[in-house]
């Protein structure tokens, strides 16, 4: 199927863990605020749609996505955090900024899963255009956000 007409977020019932008394932290970068907080609308929906319980998700934000890493550190350090789901978008823009941000949080939120053991998903939308974006955070492409919370159940599973 060509990629669009694909909603890139569905997914299958396989390997979904009971998550009824986990806790989940849900970390969000304020720039492009449109499409983060479309992303986070559905991983909260889908993590309440799977059982998880409202009181055990912590919504917490950061500037913007270079800053999800060590957002997602504080989360994680906490005993109680089971997971963490971080999400963002860093739109290419003309500089190599872009390219800078993207490299740090990927390898940022990679060490932070790795160092506490825990699952820490990377829900960072990458696009070339603020149209392909909001395709993709409930759009025609689905919700990255979904995706993400989905992710952090099967890693949960594992
Ligand atoms: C500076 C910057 C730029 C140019 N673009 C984005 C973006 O598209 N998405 C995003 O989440 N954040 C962006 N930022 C902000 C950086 O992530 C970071 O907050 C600043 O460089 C300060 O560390």
């Amino acid at each position: 199927m060509a990629s669009s007409l694909k909603n890139l977020s569905s997914y299958t019932e396989k390997n979904i863990a009971d998550i009824s008394s986990k806790k989940f932290a849900i970390v969000l970068a304020e720039w492009n605020s449109e499409v983060t907080e479309s992303l986070y609308a559905g991983a909260l929906d889908t993590l309440l749609k799977n059982g998880a319980k409202k009181e055990n998700i912590v919504r917490k934000t950061v500037p913007g996505s270079f800053e999800l890493s060590l957002g997602a550190q504080w989360m994680a350090q906490q005993t109680e955090i089971d997971a963490v789901i971080c999400l963002g978008c860093v739109i290419q823009g003309d500089t190599r900024h872009f390219d800078f941000i993207c490299q740090a949080v990927a390898s940022g939120i990679t060490d932070v899963s790795l160092k506490y053991n825990k699952p820490v998903i990377f829900g960072v939308l990458t696009p070339n255009t603020q149209e392909q974006a909001l395709d993709r955070a409930g759009g025609k492409h689905g919700n990255k956000g979904d995706e993400a919370a989905i992710t952090a159940i099967k890693m949960l599973g594992f």
